[in-house]
């Protein structure tokens, strides 16, 4: 990082390359830096729950070292699998269990990053409470790569589940699913771990691309929620959806009985990773609204872009989190055409004060978007940030702020 602030050259640093946001890739020539050296646990301490891991690490890797001390690292995302230490807290990534466990910002007790010009800025310590002065550590966290580069870090625990209750259902519509999400929050409170939503044509392709082998429920519901709870116990689960089923709220359902039903129900959900791959040409959208306003986002939205897509939008995402993911089938990528799709989208979202990224970054895709969501001081402070931590403008440059 000395050498290359010396010869002003640009450093693009690189994790898994799981994100969709393009914020990994590089286009103003330079360095792109690879963390995939840089990969491994430094040491699990199960008394102060946290862990310590290099930036290169997988999140699957880091679950699992933790699993080994009966505890649990809640952040997961679909890509746990190739995803990194360093990406996630660069992204700040969300994923499936943000109702219950928060983003990566809460799970992050201490940090290591390498700033523009070499100097290391290391705090790796794991106190809960450290209020001396400012939390240095949080604007990094999710600014992708433009402020420094992530490169250990501290990362706290909770005990691993000792019961996970899995439940499959199909609801009439979004209002039935919004009515279901107060109700499993007022019943379950902390113990809703997930609460996962999916639209008619996002389950028809999943479940027809027969991922799971079987189909767990029925097609033919205005909605689908994949809904998880953990540490409570099963008859209560099972009472709280007989009475959903009594009241009308609830179409059908299917609650997980093993580990394979459990990863039966959740294939059909991560099958958007699939999903992407079979369509076609596409834009991926990550937006972000309350729950009650997503109903009404999807319909506004479906009819905004009939004349447009090529096909029927694909919807799925965490309802719990009022954020949802819309794939949108494109005909081609050029750039007049693709600027309308998106301007549709995100005038719908900022007429309604959403966001125009909710957990994917802003990267390099919805870079000249951030004034949709963002107010002019709010940029403008960003940009102060920028230049005071980047003064040559050599980390990750022409991502996140608008030129
Ligand atoms: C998901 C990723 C795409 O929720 O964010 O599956
Ligand atoms: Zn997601």
């Amino acid at each position: 990082m000395r050498l290359c602030n010396q010869y002003e050259l640009p450093i693009v640093p690189q994790g898994g390359l799981t994100g969709l946001s393009g914020g990994a890739v590089p286009v103003s020539g330079g360095v792109a830096l690879s963390t995939d050296r840089m990969s491994g646990i430094i040491s699990v301490d199960p008394d102060n729950f946290c862990l310590t891991a290099w930036a290169g690490t997988p999140l699957e890797t880091v679950q699992n070292a933790a699993r080994e001390f009966g505890l649990e690292y809640p952040v997961d995302i679909g890509a746990r699998g190739s995803a990194t230490v360093g990406g996630t807290i660069a992204t700040n990534a969300g994923g499936i269990r943000v109702i219950r466990h928060g983003m990566t910002r809460q799970h992050v007790l201490g940090l290591e990053v390498v700033l523009a010009d070499g100097t290391v800025l290391s705090n790796l310590r794991s106190m809960i409470k450290d209020n001396a002065g400012y939390d240095l550590k949080q604007i990094f966290i999710g600014s992708e790569g433009t402020l420094g580069i992530v490169t250990r870090a501290v990362l706290k625990l909770c005990p691993a589940p000792t019961q996970r209750n899995t439940a499959l259902l199909g609801l009439a519509d979004y209002a039935s699913g919004l009515a279901c999400l107060g109700s499993a929050r007022r019943s379950f409170e902390a113990q809703l771990t997930a609460f996962e939503g999916m639209w008619p044509y996002y389950w028809d392709l999943a479940t027809s691309m027969k991922l799971s082998g079987r189909a767990p429920l029925k097609g033919g519901h205005g909605l689908y929620v994949l809904l998880e709870t953990s540490g409570h116990d099963l008859a209560a689960f099972e009472e709280w959806l007989a009475e959903c089923f009594e009241s009308g709220l609830v179409e059908d359902g299917a609650i997980a009985q093993s580990l394979s039903d459990i990863n039966d129900f959740w294939s059909v959900r991560e099958a958007i990773g699939e999903v992407d791959h079979v369509i076609g040409p596409h834009l991926n959208f990550d937006i972000g609204l309350q729950p009650s306003a997503l109903g009404e986002f999807v319909s506004v939205c479906e009819a905004a872009l009939t004349d447009l897509a090529t096909g029927p939008t694909l919807y799925v995402g965490h309802i719990g989190d009022g954020n949802l993911h819309v794939i949108v089938p494109v005909r081609e990528h050029s750039n007049d055409y693709v600027w309308e799709i998106e301007n549709r989208v995100f005038g719908i979202l900022s007429e309604r004060e959403g966001t125009v990224t909710a957990e994917h970054g802003v990267g390099l895709l919805k870079r000249d978007w951030l004034n949709r969501t963002r107010r002019p001081e709010e940029i403008q402070l960003m940009r102060h940030l920028k230049s005071c931590l980047d003064p040559k403008s050599l980390l990750n440059p022409g991502k996140v702020i608008p030129t």
